[in-house]
């Protein structure tokens, strides 16, 4: 009954300052009473930065910020070669999104790091705690920008391809930023230096809230593809332009976007297809649009679904825009096939869970997270804290804070277990 006690004093305690933490955190947000917007690159951003550079500071970490503007805490190890355990998530956010979503789990892991101190425990390998930019792709409608970094897969050619809808590129806004984005692939750490990756996040989703479990222990991440499509035809009078002597935009774009959806509800196995913004040029009541920008995010656990979909679009989008002589686009913003997490390390977390008393279940993560980056590359595993009504990217988005004590006390029974190893 000591140990139950003790965890409970241990849960008060962490649950105290990730509250302080994430409570503190709320105000760097560019709308301010409307949620979370805090997006690379910003000023807010550069305000959550310095707040997570202060906590590391305050347990004597080894601090950095990278060329790609992530952020590294580094509690060093005895044997500072070996691959080290990194544990984090994102610091952006979407725009009028909630408190949680990537901050939490960075915060997470910097307690995490303050646990390991407070324990005195010396381990072998490095424990790095990281905070990711750009996880989102929000602004340039990419993603896993920072943690892409890391592992070497953004070049300076890269940051100059997307630009954010005031026409600003990535390259552009790390100047702003104050990096050098010529310097990007300073960013990458060398192979071997990451032996496993932890990520603790809020589920985003309806399925622990409703099934009352307290942990979602992450065994899959679905895969990403993400376009933008442009649409052209030609602007006319919406009142003298008889309707077969249109190019309307619209028309042909409405015709493909409203069969996206049933794609992917034909797949019936949690496949999902989202078109989350669409602008028409010029955007008169009484003109035929010119031009139509649409976006689409594909996801599924199986590759081939999205890569079905995705033909289907542009098969649609060849037949619509010949109806009329016009033409189309479609930029491809990202690609991520689906990743399957670490067995070792979830039955770790499997064992603590029991060992702790937490109901915890197995379960896929439809959202994409830094771990779905890292995990192409090396071990990784999440662990899901339950979002209330499964409501996110949204100011209600909400999780209780000794939920994240939790998460954090089953991360640092597996982070001692691998950094002893
Ligand atoms: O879009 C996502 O799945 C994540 O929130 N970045
Ligand atoms: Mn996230
Ligand atoms: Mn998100």
């Amino acid at each position: 009954m000591k140990a139950r006690k003790g965890i409970y004093m241990v849960i008060e305690e962490i649950t105290g300052r990730i509250a302080r933490d994430l409570e503190h955190l709320k105000q760097y947000t560019a709308t301010p009473g409307n949620g979370c917007t805090r997006l690379p690159f910003s000023k807010e951003a550069r305000q959550a930065v310095e707040y997570l550079k202060e906590l590391m500071h305050e347990i004597d970490l080894e601090v950095s910020e990278d060329a790609a503007g992530n952020v590294f805490g580094l509690l060093k190890g005895e044997d500072p070669d070996a691959p080290c355990v990194m544990m984090g998530s994102h610091y952006d956010s979407v725009s009028n999104g909630g408190d949680y979503d990537g901050i939490a789990g960075v915060i997470c892991a910097i307690e995490v790091a303050r646990l390991l101190r407070e324990k005195g425990i010396k381990p072998k390998r490095s424990f790095v705690a990281a905070g990711f930019n750009d996880e989102e792709g929000m602004r340039f409608g990419t993603g896993y920008f920072g943690s892409g970094a890391m592992l070497g897969h953004r070049d300076v050619e890269y940051t100059k391809k997307f630009c954010d809808k005031d026409g600003i590129s990535i390259y552009e806004a790390m100047k702003e930023y104050g990096l050098v984005p010529e310097n990007i692939e300073e960013a990458a750490w060398e192979e071997g230096r990451i032996g496993s990756f932890l990520e603790v996040h809020i589920e985003q989703g309806p399925v622990l809230d409703a099934e009352g479990v307290e942990l979602g222990l992450v065994d899959c991440i679905v895969g990403i593809q993400r376009y933008m499509v442009t649409v052209n035809g030609r602007a006319d009078h919406a009142g003298t332009t008889p309707m077969d002597m249109r190019m309307d935009a619209v028309d042909a774009a409405a015709k493909v976007i409203s069969k996206i959806a049933d794609w992917a509800r034909e797949k019936a196995d949690g496949t999902v297809a989202t078109v989350g913004y669409i602008n028409t040029v010029p955007g008169g009541m009484n003109i035929v649009a010119e031009k139509v920008e649409f976006t689409v995010d594909i996801r599924s656990r199986n590759n081939d679904n999205i890569n079905d979909i995705a033909a289907r679009i542009k098969k649609a989008l060849e037949r619509e825009v010949a109806e009329y002589g016009g033409s189309y686009e479609i930029e491809n913003k990202l690609t991520i096939t689906p990743v399957e997490l670490s067995a070792e390390m979830l039955d770790i977390m499997e064992a603590e869970c029991k060992e702790l008393g937490y109901s915890y279940r197995r379960m896929l993560s439809g959202a994409g997270h830094d771990a779905l980056e890292i995990g192409q590359n090396l071990p990784a595993v999440m662990l899901f804290l339950p979002s209330k009504e499964g409501r996110s990217h949204c100011p209600v988005e909400f999780t209780k804070y000794s939920d994240f004590a939790k998460g954090t006390v089953i991360m640092q029974k597996l982070a001692e277990k691998l950094l002893d190893k």
